[in-house]
């Protein structure tokens, strides 16, 4: 998508700084991290958000999925835990319409979901 901000930074067009990449997903460090491990993993086809998921691209879950396991392995926050978060829409604060799951840990962040 020609005006999408993480599809700039999947081709390369802005920088970022990557932590782990497939032919389906590309994940990188936020650039407003909120916890000591903030990294955002997405999908390289463009999907706007958890709304737009359907039987004929969510497949590329099952790549997200292991993709956060396999971050949080590398960046050490696989046994003291982390979340793993969407926010889907404007009323849970989604800003940018590329579908991404916030991978945070490297702190203790209490038992409230929010
Ligand atoms: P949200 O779930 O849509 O609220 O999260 C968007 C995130 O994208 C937010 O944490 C931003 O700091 C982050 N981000 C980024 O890492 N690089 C960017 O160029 C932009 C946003 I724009």
């Amino acid at each position: 998508m020609n005006d999408c901000i993480f599809c700039k930074i999947i081709n390369g067009e802005i920088p970022s700084k990557k932590v782990y990449e497939t032919d389906k997903v590309y994940a990188f460090h936020d650039i407003n991290p909120e916890a000591p491990v903030h990294v955002l993993i997405v999908p390289k086809e463009h999907i706007a958000s958890h709304n737009e998921l359907s039987s004929e691209n969510v497949d590329v879950m099952k790549d997200i999925h292991l993709a956060a396991n396999e971050i949080a392995r590398k960046l050490g926050i696989s046994e003291s835990g982390y979340r793993l978060i969407n926010n889907c829409g404007a009323d849970a604060g989604q800003t940018v319409f590329h579908l991404h799951y916030h991978l945070a840990g490297g702190t203790a962040m209490g038992s409230k979901i929010l």
